[in-house]
């Protein structure tokens, strides 16, 4: 080896410590591979073009999901559809993008549930706090015919839903002090969802609830605006919150899901087979996001922990307490949100649960 080698490898390894550093301190957690493609090549007529917009970053489970999409859809029309991802808010925020979609300007999209209760009230249904104690009680639900009611009603208004996906259990960060009963969040400025439902459960709790779109979040974070917010762990990873909060909570008070929208504009121009296609590749994207999403939360939040976030576990009783607070939200929603579909959806959790 020469004197010029050596320098340069002691250099390198200096540069990927230095790296790795640098790593821990934003909290990155590394993505598994994606699956291979399988399936048959599908054939018809025309080229396609799909910009894919979501508000999540690139370094979250939802963006491995939308490459593993991409990669389906562009290997398995032999690059007759292709494919653009634009991550982090970049084309819009959830709302911004759905409307996009509905002008016909961008033709795919997968925003939480949350922000469009405004144009299908009956998603305020997974705004309900502690509704589903595992995910898989509300895999059962979206995947069952509950869901598929609810993308067939959510088809409509110039979109067209097609899937499900994960957002995730969502825990509270904030910058003041550990929170880890009701009291301690009174007078934090907690920036929920443009949601009512979150809005309420914010009150009830005793925070001072601030509605917000999330691409504003971070600065509105960074620059105290607002005191706390609340996310899936992996949000709170891809989109650097634990920079700007020092303390969370794991409360998992509400699942939120995501929701594969499509225009219709877009759709009703892509031959059936093509829409055959989409619909196969944003299933598997669903379910291959829900597994890395899954796969990494532990991963994540102690990756989380190493960065420097002090994170409060709650015990089984500390979360009763914040479950009995909450209780009232579900009477004060009932009959907004249709009382039939709330018992049948906690009917489904309940056999679920029996049959653990
Ligand atoms: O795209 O607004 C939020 O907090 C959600 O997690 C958002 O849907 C992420």
């Amino acid at each position: 080896m020469t004197t010029t080698t050596t320098t340069r490898f002691v250099s390198v390894v200096g540069g990927a410590f230095l790296g790795l550093t640098a790593l821990s301190a934003s909290a990155a957690t590394e993505m598994p591979a994606l699956p291979d493609v399988t399936g048959d090549k599908v054939q018809a007529d025309g080229d396609f073009k799909i910009k894919f917009s979501i508000g999540t970053t690139e370094s979250g489970a939802q963006y491995r999901g939308l490459q593993y999409f991409e990669k389906i859809v562009e290997q398995r029309s032999d690059g007759h559809i292709q494919v653009d991802l634009f991550p982090g808010a970049q084309l819009g925020d959830d709302r911004e993008a759905t409307s996009a979609l509905q002008a016909g300007t961008l033709e795919m999209t997968m925003p939480s549930t949350s922000p469009l209760v405004n144009m299908f009230p009956q998603f305020a249904v997974f705004d309900l706090p502690f509704l589903f104690p595992q995910p898989e009680m509300a895999d059962a639900v979206l995947d069952g015919e509950i869901g598929q009611q609810m993308l067939e009603d959510a088809s409509s208004q110039g979109l067209v839903a097609i899937g499900w996906g994960e957002n995730g259990y969502r825990q509270l960060t904030n910058s003041q002090h550990p929170v880890e009963k009701p009291e301690d969040l009174d007078g934090l400025k907690i920036r929920t969802m443009e949601n009512d439902l979150h809005l309420d459960i914010w009150r009830t709790l005793g925070a001072n609830p601030t509605p917000m779109s999330f691409a504003e979040l971070f600065t509105a974070l960074e620059q105290g605006v607002v005191d706390g917010q609340e996310n899936p762990w992996i949000t709170i990873e891809s989109s650097k919150f634990n920079e700007v909060q020092d303390y969370a909570t794991e409360t998992n008070h509400v699942y939120t899901p995501f929701i594969t929208l499509v225009s219709a504009r877009f759709w009703d121009r892509l031959p059936e087979d093509y829409q055959a296609l989409v619909r196969d590749a944003a299933t598997k994207m669903g379910d291959y996001q829900r597994e890395v999403s899954r796969t990494l939360n532990d991963q994540i939040k102690q990756d989380l922990k190493d960065s420097g976030m002090q994170i409060t576990e709650l015990s089984p009783e500390q979360v009763k307490v914040f479950q009995d607070t909450l209780e009232p939200v579900y009477k004060d929603w009932r009959d907004q949100i249709g009382g039939e579909l709330i018992d049948d959806i906690r009917e489904q959790v309940q056999q679920a649960q029996e049959q653990e």
